[in-house]
């Protein structure tokens, strides 16, 4: 990536992109492989899953409340004493703030629903699964896709092609990175950096102030990131960060916010889960109230940490019942979302990116040369990079204007994926190199 780096030097990113990366499909040991987890991520399965895109960020109060007015003015949802619902239905999609101090950063005029504090790139909390789920076909609608949801049940339809939510194998598939050998406790590895990760205690400058204490999207990638850019509420007028990205380049799958899985939760799932594609049981097992709850996955700023073994770890499983101490009725202040949408093999690969829909397409197939044809949104330079399927980079270079006709002959037959991006955009596609 150092010449990717060299390219886009004269552009200051100081937060990554909102990008769907893609992740090649393999095969996997599923649940725990340290001595911190408990019996529900037992036993270790293998688990096979096609490939899929999923967010290298999770869903920002901004992205979610372009989602809130387009459906306002649709009339598709309705507030009622600051909770938002479908229009006449009765399952919650989120919260609101302000009079209701819920933490949610979400504010409801009455006609217009704006992002309070300063928040607008912070991941957007306080949403229900069936609020998350309607986002999903929200914005499967806006690019063009097959919405997957039935939001009056809830029931998923995986053959569609729009985006969801990710499923719980999906997830720890993505989280670990493609890292296996060994299997690592966090996304990055086996260390408890805490300058890698939003948990508590973790000195960053969103420790301080009103409630969430979430730090922006991205946040921990590796700068040293400056008060007077982000206004944060602590005293600190600078912080180094860590960089938290794993593998595949997804940010906060560990901390800050725990994200929603389309599954349901069920404590003995491991121990009769399909090994391809699963997608959770049909229902989930009772909690104390009674109630099934959907699965959570990846810890909080506010509860990452538990011991012994930390909610944060990348087999770690919990039913939204537990996500604080007022079990049921404790805060969904540390809840948010991140999407996924399935990859479909055809003979042109095609890429989109989360804002705005910007297509890639690679000849595929090939032998000698391989033609990517692209429309990024922005005018700036473009770098392309292809990586085998391990990640390996093989190929970086400053690329023009579309089509690009890619010299091919000299890589080693096999599945590789080509990338493209500048400073506002990046699409991904997949293509083969045939003998
Ligand atoms: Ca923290
Ligand atoms: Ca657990």
């Amino acid at each position: 990536m150092q010449l990717l780096s060299l390219i886009f030097s004269f552009a200051v990113m100081s937060l990554p992109t909102p990008q769907m990366k893609l992740i090649p499909g393999g095969t996997f040991d599923m649940g725990c492989h340290d001595t911190l987890g408990t019996d529900d991520e037992l036993p270790i399965h293998s688990v096979t899953l096609d490939s899929f895109w999923i967010g290298n960020l999770t869903v920002t109060n901004e992205q979610y409340c372009a989602y809130l007015n387009s459906a306002y003015h649709q009339a598709t949802i309705e507030v009622r004493q600051g909770l938002v619902y479908a229009t006449g239905d009765t399952n919650v999609f989120c919260e609101t703030g302000g009079a209701a101090d819920s933490g949610s950063s979400i504010l409801f005029s009455g006609d217009t629903f704006t992002v309070s504090g300063n928040r607008e790139k912070h991941p957007m909390v306080c949403v229900r699964w069936f609020g998350a789920a309607a986002y999903c076909n929200w914005l499967s609608a806006e690019s063009g896709y097959s919405a997957c949801y039935n939001l009056a049940t809830g029931d998923c339809n995986f053959s569609r092609d729009g985006f969801r939510l990710p499923t719980e194998a999906e997830w720890e598939y993505a989280a670990r990175g493609g890292h296996y050998s060994p299997y690592y406790t966090y996304p990055w590895g086996d260390n408890r950096d805490t300058l890698k990760a939003n948990w508590p205690q973790s000195a960053d400058p969103y420790e301080a102030g009103a409630n969430p204490w979430t730090t922006p999207c991205g946040f921990y990638n590796g700068e040293l990131h400056q008060k007077a850019d982000f206004q944060w509420p602590g005293s600190q007028t600078s912080f180094q960060t860590s960089d938290g990205a794993n593998g595949y380049g997804l940010y906060d799958m560990a901390g800050n916010t725990w994200t929603w899985c389309n599954d349901w939760y069920a404590r003995r799932y491991y121990d009769s889960s399909p090994s391809h594609n699963p997608t959770g049981p049909d229902s989930g097992t009772p909690m104390p109230d009674g109630k099934p709850y959907r699965c959570l996955r990846g810890g909080s700023w506010y509860n990452a940490t538990r011991y012994p073994g930390d909610h944060s770890r990348c087999s770690n499983r919990d039913p939204a019942y537990y996500r604080g101490p007022g079990d049921p009725n404790g805060p969904w202040f540390h809840i948010s979302s991140r999407v996924v949408r399935p990859w479909r093999e055809a003979g042109v690969s095609e890429g989109v990116m989360l804002n705005g829909k910007n297509v890639i397409s690679v000849t595929s197939p090939c032998r000698q040369t391989a033609t990517i044809r692209f429309n990024l949104a922005g005018n700036s330079p473009a770098g392309l990079t292809v990586r085998d399927l391990t990640g390996r980079l093989v190929l970086s270079c400053p690329i023009a204007a579309s089509p690009f006709v890619l010299p091919a002959s000299s890589l080693a037959p096999g599945v590789y994926f080509c990338r493209i991006e500048n400073d506002r955009s990046t699409a991904e596609a997949k293509f083969v190199k045939s003998y």
